[in-house]
């Protein structure tokens, strides 16, 4: 396979979904991959058309996280973090519109990561979340040592970063660390479905959503409803509000346009 088919891009509406496209390798990372991934977040990011990303896997994996095969692992691992994996996540989590993870077969190491770093997770009943850094004597990267504990509590986080066990879909949902886990033939069509759900919804107020439950975990209740207070000054006396409640008088469906 070319280099130049590593990550697929598909618009379907307001959606672009980016498939990660190494199957026989499990879609594990190589350095090639991962600067394609990010110059179609950064692209997508741009572009005022899409409002909700969708990343998912091609064939039977989602993403075996780093290619343990590729030769730019001779640079060091942490200089890899730092040139790959840092803005990556950083890239998913400031995203500006909703970002759903399709996962739709194994997710490991940095490939669990990056799912578990999107906004919703919805996973196929056949899929699975390893933690497989400590198997290669290395920590949780990609987001993980900090979403972990804030998902599961530290008991379960440190239980799955300790043992690197497998994590049944189903278990996954369970115990909160994805959204939704649903029969495998309808993961396409449910995914689809919940992402145009979330492209006609009002994607600035979805991204300060995001924003403000990651700082509340760090704030006191006193900052945190003044952050609130001030999270609703903005959007109060943005477009969307006035759309929204419009809409509502009206009795209308809503046509959100702030990004
Ligand atoms: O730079 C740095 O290293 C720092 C960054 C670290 C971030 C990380 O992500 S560290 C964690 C890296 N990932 C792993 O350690 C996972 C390795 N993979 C596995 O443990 C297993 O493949 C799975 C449990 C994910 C799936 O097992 P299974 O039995 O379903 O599939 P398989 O047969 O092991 O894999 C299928 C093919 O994918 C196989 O190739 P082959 O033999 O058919 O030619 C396998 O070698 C390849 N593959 C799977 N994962 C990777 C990989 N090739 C390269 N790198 C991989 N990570």
């Amino acid at each position: 396979m070319t280099d130049d088919c590593l990550i697929l891009r598909h618009d379907a509406g307001a959606v672009r979904t980016l498939t990660l496209n190494r199957p026989a390798a499990l879609n594990s990372l190589t350095g090639a991959m991962q600067v394609q991934l990010l110059a179609e977040l950064d692209a997508a990011a741009a572009d005022s058309g899409v409002r909700c990303l969708v990343i998912t896997g091609a064939g039977r994996g989602f993403c075996a996280g780093q290619d343990l095969n590729d030769p730019e692992l001779a640079q060091g691992v942490g200089a890899v973090v730092e040139r790959h994996y840092l803005p990556l996540a950083q890239a998913v989590r400031r995203f500006p519109v909703p970002v759903l993870a399709l996962v739709n077969g194994v997710a490991a190491g940095a490939g669990a990561n990056l799912a578990l770093g999107c906004d919703m997770v919805v996973a196929a009943r056949s899929a699975s979340f390893i933690q497989a850094f400590a198997k290669i004597a290395l920590v949780p990267d990609c987001g993980g040592t900090w979403l972990l504990p804030r998902l599961l509590g530290r008991a379960r986080a440190l239980g799955l970063a300790l043992t690197g066990d497998k994590l049944g879909a189903e278990q996954a949902e369970r115990i909160g660390l994805i959204w939704r886990c649903v029969d495998d033939a309808a993961l396409a069509a449910e995914g689809q479905a919940l992402a145009e759900r979330l492209a006609a919804m009002p994607a600035r107020a979805l991204a300060l959503t995001r924003q403000a439950l990651d700082a509340a975990s760090t704030l006191d209740w006193s900052a945190a409803l003044q952050r609130e207070a001030d999270l609703q000054g903005e959007l109060g006396a943005a477009r969307d509000f006035h759309e929204g409640v419009q809409a509502f008088l009206e009795k209308r469906a809503p046509r959100f346009t702030d990004r």
